[in-house]
């Protein structure tokens, strides 16, 4: 029999003496982070900062294996290096698989696969290690669910497919047979016999998940280079594990409030003032609110980043931004990676002047060619770059805009793809492209964010494309290229739940579909089953039919109009999510798991989301059809678009004519609802609705200026709301903002209830009912 290693502690790391040591850190009762030194340099992308907190653990010797012991979670480890977690109450989350891989039989002989290979095509999709890489293989229970993994296309549980972490653009529809797109997120949640975990495989290089495909017995982690680094994520429930793991990897700060209204947007609008002039216009005749116009790629000298075409702009682009912003109307630029190769252009000039470009392994800056042609690709991963980005960013905020939308920051490159032996640096070190490739747009975000923070002294509103686990620290993500197709409208459900559970909650789709034609059902239905997706924007390709809410006529302008309307409504309820999630976490469009992952029904629920913990959404997403089953998960619901209540843990069929988006909330739930208005100004509110369903109801309400960052230093109110079968009750229990609301009203079953702020006792009169 193997001995058990010797072991050193230092503070709340435990490093066991193997051939290659493997460390043990506590970080809280829930966290444990395990790691081993394989001699790569660097520190994580993804955790900012010491999350080491002051916990109290135990290491004893079993005979045969050690435990290390927290409140939350017991480790086994044995003298073979086999790693075993258990919840406090003794239940396996995490068990360490002894057996060998058996390789999934695709019945097909050597020499076919090498021919097949040849051509490009994968048979066996598991990474191949080279000899720097390394794998980890867990046991699958017969009764365990896997989720996360960020932005990969198909179901909620991920259970029996395998996934690929290279951040990549395909053109080709999104569908369940791609194992890899934009982000790398490699967290995974699990369901172990209705146990919840985590883990989080903190490496930025190219990875591999098989979740149970090639085997019902195990799922592995392997990855080509780098050290053995993860992390254990408890918790009691799947709610607490996306709450350690955004306390790790940080979480989406407050947003401003009107990034949450309406966006309109399509590649080619901006190719001149008059185009997104009519925008504009027919936005405000059809009486369609809307907070945002994007600006993709045309708007720009040549796809010069940092730069504007005038010519196409009469009025100069500043005053034009200024106009459209009097109108309500915000701007956002698209801003790409790659700099075109310009001797006379000021941005390529200073990146070849101060070295700020990657570089070949012969020295010479590397070329590759992207919209303006041939471009060179900042070296993100630097400071000294993302310094430099930023302070680029002053030419767009200076003309006044509201935000910046990245892509291609894959980085996507048209002429094949980028040399993994492209010198990228990874802070301050030379490194490759094979490191820094799936953190490229992580590093752009943040250059990004840090630009608009410095020049607008707002929360910045940065839109990536690309992303690696913590990017959600620094901006919004959409989902990319989808097409206007209805495997893509039923996408978008797990797809956000999933970006959701795994740290991202300000997400969202192209609405109507960016590539293909739209048709107007399928619009229809898209803006109902987006609408509570906190990016809310409808986007095309350049060359696609037109998808804008009024081309098709009625009734699809009418029901167009009518979901836009509602989602302002909302947009308060929406902030509130934030703010709690600031706290804590948690998204705001959710899988029904994740608020309740008890009830087994919930696990595999596709085609239904939850908005916090009392709005449920189950959207039509199949042509042709208006009726659905709707399940309704525990509690009692209010169907709310009549009232009528049932009780939950029960499938129901509803009617879902076309212009009707199934939507229901828990009963006995206050909604903030919001006030109809064309754009979230910059103006505080005077007074807040708020709605009962059912027959009482608390609600904790939070406001603040909605633009900067004052309420990090108190400068917020909150409101708690109380409606009892005799009165109703608001009480400001925190008061930080001057612009306290002056009048609240609640609307009841059967009236409206309205109390005013009486400033000399900051109170408002409770109203007998
Ligand atoms: O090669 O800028 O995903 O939203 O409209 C295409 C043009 C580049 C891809 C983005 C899309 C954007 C488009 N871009």
């Amino acid at each position: 029999m193997t001995t058990l290693p010797t072991y050193t502690q230092t503070g709340q790391t435990v490093t066991f003496n193997f051939a290659t040591n493997l460390q043990l850190t506590v970080l809280t009762a829930s966290i444990i982070h395990l790691f081993s030194d394989r001699g790569e340099p660097g520190t994580s992308y993804a955790v900012e900062g010491d999350k080491q907190q002051p916990t109290a653990f135990t290491v004893t010797n079993q005979g045969d294996h050690y435990d290390l012991t927290t409140a939350a979670l017991t480790v086994h480890l044995d003298a073979t290096g086999h790693v075993d977690v258990d919840d406090a109450a003794g239940h396996p989350l995490i068990t360490d698989y002894r057996g060998k891989r058996q390789l999934l039989d695709k019945g097909v002989d050597k020499v076919h696969q090498r021919l097949v290979e040849a051509e490009g095509h994968s048979i066996n999709g598991a990474t191949v290690q080279g000899d720097q890489g390394y794998q980890v293989i867990k046991a699958l229970a017969a009764d365990e669910h896997l989720y996360g993994l960020g932005d990969k296309p198909g179901y909620l549980d991920k259970r029996g497919y395998e996934y690929d972490n290279w951040n990549s653009d395909n053109p080709d529809a999104h569908l369940e047979t791609f194992t890899k797109l934009y982000k790398s997120i490699p967290v995974l949640l699990g369901l172990k016999n209705g146990h919840p975990y985590g883990l989080f495989f903190d490496n930025p290089y190219r990875s591999h998940f098989d979740l149970g495909k090639e085997s019902p017995h195990y799922y592995f982690y392997s990855v080509v280079a780098g050290n053995l680094d993860y992390y254990i994520l408890g918790g009691a429930s799947l709610k607490a594990v996306v709450t350690n793991y955004t306390y790790l990897t940080g979480r989406t700060p407050l947003p401003q409030k009107w990034t949450l209204g309406y966006q309109q947007s399509r590649w080619g609008y901006s190719a001149s003032q008059k185009e997104v002039q009519a925008i504009a216009d027919d936005l405000e005749q059809n009486d369609l609110p809307c907070d945002a116009i994007h600006f993709d790629v045309d708007y720009m000298r040549g796809y010069r980043v940092f730069t504007w075409d005038t010519d196409k702009y009469p009025a100069g682009p500043g005053e034009f931004i200024a106009q459209l912003k009097q109108r309500g109307i915000r701007v956002i630029p698209i801003i790409d990676p790659g700099v075109k190769q310009d001797p006379d252009y000021a941005v390529y000039a200073t990146g070849l002047k101060n070295d700020y470009f990657v570089k070949s392994p012969n020295g010479q800056v590397y070329i590759n060619q992207v919209w303006p042609g041939n471009a060179a690709f900042p070296d993100f991963g630097r400071p000294a770059v993302r310094d430099w980005w930023a302070h680029n960013v002053k030419f767009l905020t200076d003309l006044g805009v509201a935000g910046v939308w990245n892509d291609m920051n894959e980085p996507a490159s048209f002429q094949g793809p980028i040399p993994n032996d492209v010198v990228f640096s990874d802070q301050d070190r030379p490194a490759t492209h094979k490191k820094m490739h799936n953190v490229y747009g992580h590093n752009m975000a943040q250059a990004t964010y840090a630009g608009l923070k410095a020049q607008q002294h707002r929360r910045p509103f940065v839109i990536t494309r690309a992303a690696y686990a913590g990017t959600q620290k620094y901006a919004t993500v959409w989902t990319g290229d989808n097409q206007s197709i209805w495997p893509h409208v039923q996408l978008l459900i797990p797809q956000l739940c999933t970006l959701g559970l795994s740290g991202f909650s300000f997400v969202g789709t192209d609405i109507g579909g960016f590539g293909a034609d739209t048709t107007p059902e399928l619009l229809t239905r898209w803006i109902e089953a987006g609408l509570f997706s906190p990016l809310f924007r409808n986007h095309a390709a350049m060359g696609t039919r037109h998808q804008e809410p009024w081309v098709f006529g009625e009734p699809t302008l009418s029901i167009y109009r009518k979901y836009l309307k509602l989602r302002y409504r909302f947009v308060p309820y929406l902030y509130d999510l934030f703010a709690q999630e600031t706290q804590t976490g948690l998204p705001i469009m959710r899988p029904l798991v994740l608020n309740d992952d008890q009830d087994p029904r919930n696990r595999e629920i596709n085609d239904e989301y939850m908005v916090g913990d009392t709005v449920l959404v189950a959207p039509v997403v199949q042509q042709g059809q208006t009726k659905r089953l709707v399940y309704l998960p525990r509690g009692e619901w209010v169907d709310f678009w009549n009232n009528r209540e049932y009780a939950g843990q029960q499938d129901i069929v509803v009617d879902a004519p076309l212009d009707k988006l199934p939507l229901f909330v828990r009963k006995n739930t206050l909604l903030p609802w919001g006030p109809a208005v064309s754009h979230i100004g910059d103006q505080p509110d005077t007074a807040m609705t708020f709605r009962l369903f059912g027959d009482h109801g608390t609600y904790d309400h939070y406001q603040d200026n909605g633009t900067d960052f004052k309420y990090q230093t108190g400068e917020w109110n909150g409101y708690r709301v109380a409606v009892s079968h005799n009165q109703v009750t608001v009480t400001l229990t925190h008061h930080g903002y001057a612009a306290v609301y002056q009048t609240i009203h609640v609307a009841l079953a059967d009236r409206v209830v309205t109390l005013t702020y009486q400033a000399s006792t900051q109170t408002y009169g409770p109203q007998a009912l």
